[in-house]
């Protein structure tokens, strides 16, 4: 009984792995906003709503940890990678095929264990940060902090189990002769993005394990009557930290590198081996600026002059990329295909989103604006319109290659227009409300705070609205069946994964090929 299912389940197949992946982060993605709805309700008009602010907390808590490590992350590396690397890079599969599956079904445990920690007893209210003393057994005592590590235990060893698999194939799997310089970006971005979770999280894993010990064997690794520092855990944290926001950033480059190229009916991008050096750059000074995360714990002049200096150096490669896609579009005749318009709306907002970490990253200026909504807008103008507009970008120009079928066109673009809409009445006015001093991580404000909130949780409500059509535009493409094209030889499907434009506007403008 059910032989399809499981053949599929467990397969060791880099394609099956990856649409795995792919159905696994949607699924963290829909929780996800659900819980993100939870916190823009309770904050669309001042007073309580929830009733509770430790339960807010733990909702805040989670909602960060699922899209981070069980939406982004899967959806990028583990769909995306796993799709499209062996495609690229000419191998029959993955390296290590059978480490492939079980570095998926890590995932599955690692969710439920940190649902777990969000539902028994108060819950784990300390923010993404875990930050002792709050994380400690004072402040959160019970199991719902143990059960938050052990799930970050889990879905740390499925992350360093996938990138020794995807460093080991871009190494050993390549063809012959695809050297590293002609490796497609995509590829380039992924075999960074692992190199950095290989050597960021054993961090986060030794931290959060003496924290387990603190909380449960009278370790004080953070306890400063027993000697230890607070302050340790947070330079251990930002150490794995900001590599990791970089982590949940790379892949999208890569992605819109293909898509921008494609698009604009170039063969490749603008300056690839700019490109490449740019990633190479922002993955090595990713893991030296850590500190700009913690201007508030009473830095010394000399040590914030540092990372403000080499956190801000990381806007010139950033600056080269940005450039090189705009430079890619130049003079080319371009139009407005789905895939497209989220590529576009990535370059823009993005790099709103990077400007405002530049203003972060002043010391001086941080120290006001530490722990207000500035740093949530920033943050969720490199995210959620950044990383997430780079998945739905990568998402509607991969689909039918994925699947064999085609999404309406107009609709994608309907869904596109109110999506941009959405999230940037959601998160432009919270720049407003840092600004105006407004802590992030309560559950409650001033009424001067009112009018902006109200027009975040509104917006809010629009980008959910489309995310359900999204849904719907899926749905449809699956009933109806439309098929794409393949090509029948094997060369030019490659192709296709590389450049080939599915310049489709309408269904009929598809090119018709037989399938396979
Ligand atoms: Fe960030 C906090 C600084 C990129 C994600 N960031 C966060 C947090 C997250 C996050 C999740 O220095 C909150 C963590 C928490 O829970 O507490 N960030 C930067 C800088 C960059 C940056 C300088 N961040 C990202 C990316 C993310 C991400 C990418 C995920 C995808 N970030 C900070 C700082 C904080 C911070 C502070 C701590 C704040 C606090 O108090 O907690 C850069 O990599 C961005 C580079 C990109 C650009 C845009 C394109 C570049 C062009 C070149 C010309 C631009 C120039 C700049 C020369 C800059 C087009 C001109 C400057 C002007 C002001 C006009
Ligand atoms: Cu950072």
């Amino acid at each position: 009984m059910f032989t399809k299912a499981r053949q599929w389940l467990f397969s060791t197949n880099h394609k099956d792995i990856g649409t795995l992946y792919l159905i696994f982060g949607a699924w963290s993605a829909m929780v996800g906003t659900a819980l993100s709805m939870l916190i823009r309700a309770e904050l669309g008009q001042p007073g309580s709503l929830i009733g509770d602010d430790q339960i807010y907390n733990v909702i805040v808590t989670a909602h960060a940890f699922i899209m981070i490590f069980f939406m982004v992350m899967p959806i990028m590396i583990g769909g995306f990678g796993n799709w499209l690397l062996p495609l690229m890079l000419g191998a029959p599969d993955m390296a290590f095929p059978r480490l492939n599956n079980m570095s998926f079904w890590l995932l599955p445990p690692a969710l439920m264990l940190l649902i777990s920690g969000s539902l028994v007893e108060a819950g784990a209210g300390t923010g993404w940060t875990v930050y002792p003393p709050l994380s400690s057994n004072i402040a959160h005592s019970g199991a719902s902090v143990d059960l938050s590590i052990f799930s970050l235990h889990l879905a740390g060893a499925s992350s360093i189990l996938g990138a020794i698999n995807f460093m080991s194939t871009v190494i050993n799997m390549r063809a012959e002769t695809l050297t590293f310089d002609r490796l497609p970006l995509f590829v380039w971005s992924v075999f960074i993005t692992v190199i950095l979770l290989l050597l960021s999280l054993p961090v986060l894993a030794g931290a959060i394990t003496m924290l387990l010990t603190d909380r449960n064997l009278n370790t004080s690794f953070f306890d400063p009557t027993g000697g230890g520092d607070p302050i340790l855990y947070q330079h251990l944290f930002w150490f794995f930290g900001h590599p990791e926001v970089y982590i949940l950033i790379l892949p999208a480059f890569g992605m819109i590198s293909h898509i921008v190229a494609s698009e604009s009916g170039k063969k490749e991008s603008f300056g690839t081996l700019g490109m490449i050096y740019a990633m190479i750059a922002i993955g090595i000074l990713g893991f030296v600026v850590w500190a700009h995360h913690m201007f508030t714990v009473g830095m010394d002049v000399d040590t914030r002059a540092y990372f403000t200096s080499a956190t801000m150096i990381i806007a010139v490669p950033t600056g080269i990329k940005v450039f090189s896609w705009l430079g890619t579009l130049h003079g080319t005749q371009f139009s407005y295909s789905p895939p497209l318009l989220w590529a576009l709306g990535f370059l823009f907002l993005f790099t709103v989103g990077g400007v405002t970490g530049v203003v972060l990253a002043n010391s001086s200026i941080d120290i006001v604006l530490h722990d207000t909504y500035y740093v949530v807008a920033h943050f969720h103008y490199v995210l959620s319109m950044g990383a997430v507009f780079g998945i739905m970008a990568g998402a509607v120009y991969w689909f039918p290659l994925l699947t064999g079928i085609t999404m309406k066109p107009k609709w994608l673009k309907i869904h596109f227009g109110s999506m941009f809409i959405g999230v940037n009445v959601t998160f432009f006015p919270q720049h407003f409300l840092g600004l105006a001093g407004m802590p992030r991580r309560y559950s409650d404000y001033p009424d001067a705070y009112t009018a902006w909130n109200v027009v975040s949780s509104i917006g809010s409500t629009l980008s959910f609205i489309s995310a359900l059509g999204f849904i719907y535009i899926i749905w449809e493409a699956m009933v109806s069946q439309r098929p794409t094209i393949f090509s029948p030889n094997l060369s030019s499907n490659l192709e296709w994964v590389h450049t080939t434009p599915p310049h489709y506007h309408s269904y009929d403008e598809l090119p018709q090929f037989t399938i396979r």
